[in-house]
């Protein structure tokens, strides 16, 4: 990726984060709201210090596509809302139990598992709302948009994958088992996030296509370098603990590193690859994919 381009997605990051940031704090109630708790321990995960790249993926979209941005903001809101409740529950005792998420302690060791779990519910409800509550769109959009959450956050998405990949902690898996657990547990909300995108600027059948395929790869790609990360990552960067997959199998166990990094590279491509029939317009994501490719956090 040339300096240039480099700079512009940086920017354009920049952007993104800060107006999604904004979003949520007009959304979540504010400290000190009762139950007073519960309403700490959903700002304290959601606002800490997030990439928002399923957020920045709506938004290239959205841009892209010239859909009202303002709108979008608050379908990207809703999905990092997901996203944080989704961090906040793969962190339990029962699932990962991680002590660090985003540079912070996680949320059931600040507040216990209880208030965890509910604040998880509290969130992923949140989003919802957030969704059913934007004027800005038409019925029409907001049902499609409440669809594809459903069906990712679900038995077909999250929820599904999560199940898979505590079912077989301890076992030997396959490449294929493998990508399974993740094209749901990972992929899928990257996908409703580039779907989103396109539902909000009214995008057609073809670009939906190739925007659904896109996302499907980046959705992989960025959970090998997930993988990559906690094999050798920096928790000072990632803001997370390394090394929690032992007793899984990742992407690294069973490719190595170089075959993890050279799989990285060949979904990275095909993801560009995906989004030839958008033509130059569609740069933004093209960026983002590469971002992607070379991240260390
Ligand atoms: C009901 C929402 C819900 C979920 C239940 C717990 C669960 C099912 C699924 C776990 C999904 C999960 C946490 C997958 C890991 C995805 C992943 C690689 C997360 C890290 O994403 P980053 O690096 O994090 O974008 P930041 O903190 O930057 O947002």
């Amino acid at each position: 990726m040339s300096d240039a381009v480099s700079d512009d997605l940086d920017r354009f990051l920049e952007r993104c984060r800060q107006a999604v940031d904004d979003r949520l704090d007009q959304h979540v109630p504010p400290l000190g709201t009762q139950p007073a708790i519960l309403h700490e321990a959903m700002r304290y995960t959601l606002l800490a210090p997030g990439k928002r790249l399923r957020g920045a993926v709506l938004l290239a979209v959205v841009e892209m596509l010239r859909g009202d941005v303002d709108a979008a903001v608050d379908v990207a809101a809703a999905i990092e809302m997901v996203h944080a409740a989704s961090l906040i529950l793969d962190d339990l005792p029962s699932m990962d139990d991680a002590s660090l998420r985003r540079g912070r302690e996680s949320s059931h060791r600040r507040f216990g598992e209880a208030n965890a779990i509910l604040a998880a519910i509290g969130l992923l409800n949140l989003g919802y709302g957030t969704v059913s509550g934007c004027r800005a769109l038409t019925d029409r959009t907001r049902g499609e948009i409440v669809s594809g959450l459903s069906s990712a956050i679900g038995a077909e998405g999250l929820v599904g994958g999560q199940v898979a990949d505590l079912e077989a902690t301890g076992t030997n898996l396959e490449l294929d088992s493998l990508e399974f657990i993740h094209r749901n547990k990972t992929g899928a909300l990257f996908i409703v996030s580039a779907e989103a995108g396109a539902w909000v600027a009214g995008g057609g059948r073809r670009d939906r296509e190739a925007l659904h395929a896109y996302a499907k790869n980046l959705g992989l790609a960025f959970q090998i370098t997930d993988d990559l990360l906690d094999f050798s990552g920096d928790p000072a960067a990632t803001g997370k603990d390394a090394g929690l997959d032992r007793g899984k199998t990742t992407f690294v166990d069973l490719c190595g590193i170089e075959g993890a990094r050279k799989l990285t590279d060949q979904l990275i491509d095909t993801a560009i690859l995906n989004l030839k029939s958008l033509g130059r317009r569609s740069h933004r994501l093209a960026a983002l994919a590469e971002a992607v490719r070379g991240r260390d956090r």
